[in-house]
C-alpha cells in the first residue's frame, strides 16, 4: 500500500507539472480529487490494511490528499485570477528610454549672462527676494509718492512690520553691497524679482533680472558704454549697431535706454523688432549722487555706473519666443527646443 501511494504522489506531482489550462486542472480534479478518483479510492482501501499499519499509511494517505487538494486550489486561483499566461519576455526588446531633462531656457540664459561678465571681471552677488522699503526704494533715490510705491505697483506682505515687500527689481542687493563693502565694486546681481502688473504677452508679475554695478575711481560713461557693447555683442552678435537713448531713473544720473540692431533683419524691420530696426536691450546710467550718499560712499573719491535688464526678455530676443508666458507654462515641446 506504502508502494501505491508513493507512486501515486510521482503521478500526481508529474501531472501538476503538465497543468497550463483550466481543462488540464478540471481533468487533474476528475481524476484525484472527487469522490470517484485515485485518493478517496486509496482512503476507502484503509479498511483492509491491519490496524498496526493503519497509523503510517493513514497519515501518509492524508499527506497527499492534503498536498493534491491545495495544488489544486492554487492552480485554480491563479487561472482564475489569468495570472497564469507564462510572461513571454523578449530579451532583445530595446528599453524604454527616459527623456533626460534639461536646463529651462530662462537658467540656460543667465548662464551666459554670466559668464560673460565674469570674464570681464564682474563678481556675481544674491539676497533674498523678501525686502523692505528702506533697500527697495528708499536708498535708491525714489521720492516717497513714487507711483511705483503703490500696492498697485508692488506686492507689500501683510505683517507687523508694514514696510516688507516682494523686491521689485534687485537693485535692493547692490544697496547692500555698498553698505557691506568700500569700493572697487564690480558686481552683477541676478535674482527673481516681482511687480504687480496684469500678466500679458509681454509682461509677468514674476520675472528675473540682472543687474550690474561697478564703482571705483574716474569710473565714466564711456566705461559703462563699452562695458554694454561687449556685452551685447558676445550675446547677440558682434555685428550689432548701438544706440543710447537719455532716459529717467530716480537711481541713476545721466540715465539711458539701449537700444540694438535688430539682430533679425539687421536693421530694416521686421516682426521681431516690430519694424523699428531696433530692440530695447537694457537700461543703464551713472548712479545717482543721493544712493552713494544713503550709502556712505564719498562721491568725491568715487563715481561709478549700473545696469539692469530682464533675463527673460534676453531670451526671447534670443530664441524667437514671443509670448513670455510660454516660458512659464513648463510645456516639455517648448523646452525640449532648448
Ligand atoms: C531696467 C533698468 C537699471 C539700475 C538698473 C542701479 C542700482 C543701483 C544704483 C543705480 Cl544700486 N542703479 N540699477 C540702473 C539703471 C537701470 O535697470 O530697465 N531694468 C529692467
Amino acid at each position: 500500500m506504502l508502494n501505491e501511494i508513493s507512486t501515486l504522489r510521482s503521478q500526481i506531482e508529474n501531472e501538476l507539472l503538465t497543468i497550463s489550462s483550466s481543462e488540464s486542472l478540471e481533468q487533474f480534479r476528475l481524476a484525484h480529487i472527487v469522490k470517484k478518483g485515485t485518493l478517496t479510492g486509496l482512503i476507502e482501501r484503509l479498511r483492509d490494511v491491519p490496524k498496526e499499519d493503519k497509523p503510517v499509511i493513514g497519515k501518509e494517505l492524508n499527506l497527499l490528499r492534503v498536498f493534491a487538494e491545495n495544488e489544486f486550489a492554487r492552480l485554480k486561483e491563479q487561472f482564475e485570477s489569468g495570472k497564469n499566461q507564462t510572461q513571454k519576455i523578449d530579451v532583445t526588446l530595446d528599453g524604454r528610454r527616459g527623456k533626460k531633462g534639461s536646463i529651462h531656457p530662462i537658467m540656460q540664459t543667465l548662464d551666459e549672462i554670466l559668464s560673460v561678465f565674469r570674464k570681464m571681471g564682474f563678481s556675481v552677488a544674491e539676497s533674498a527676494d523678501l525686502e523692505d522699503d528702506y533697500h527697495n526704494f528708499e536708498a535708491l533715490n525714489f521720492a516717497p509718492d513714487h507711483p511705483a510705491r503703490d500696492m498697485q505697483d508692488t506686492f507689500f506682505i501683510k505683517d507687523e512690520r508694514s514696510d516688507l515687500l516682494l523686491r521689485t527689481h534687485t537693485s535692493s542687493v547692490q544697496i547692500r553691497l555698498m553698505q557691506s563693502q568700500q569700493p572697487p565694486i564690480r558686481s552683477v546681481m541676478p535674482g527673481r524679482v516681482y511687480r504687480n502688473e496684469a500678466v500679458s504677452a509681454r509682461s509677468l508679475a514674476e520675472f528675473h533680472q540682472v543687474e550690474g554695478l561697478c564703482i571705483d575711481k574716474n569710473v565714466t560713461f564711456a566705461e559703462l558704454k563699452g562695458t554694454i557693447i561687449t556685452f551685447a555683442k558676445e550675446m547677440y552678435g558682434s555685428s550689432s549697431e548701438f544706440r543710447f537713448r537719455p532716459s529717467y531713473f530716480p537711481f541713476t544720473e545721466p540715465s539711458a535706454e539701449v537700444d540694438i540692431s535688430c539682430y533679425l533683419c539687421g536693421g530694416k524691420g521686421c516682426r521681431i523688432c516690430k519694424y523699428s530696426g531696433w530692440l530695447e536691450i537694457c537700461g543703464c546710467g551713472m548712479v545717482h549722487p543721493n544712493v552713494f550718499k544713503n550709502c556712505k560712499i564719498d562721491t568725491e573719491i568715487y563715481s561709478g555706473y549700473a545696469f539692469g535688464f530682464g533675463i527673460e526678455r534676453v531670451t526671447m530676443l534670443r530664441t524667437g519666443i514671443d509670448d513670455i508666458r510660454l516660458l512659464y507654462e513648463n510645456d516639455v515641446r517648448i523646452l525640449e527646443q532648448f
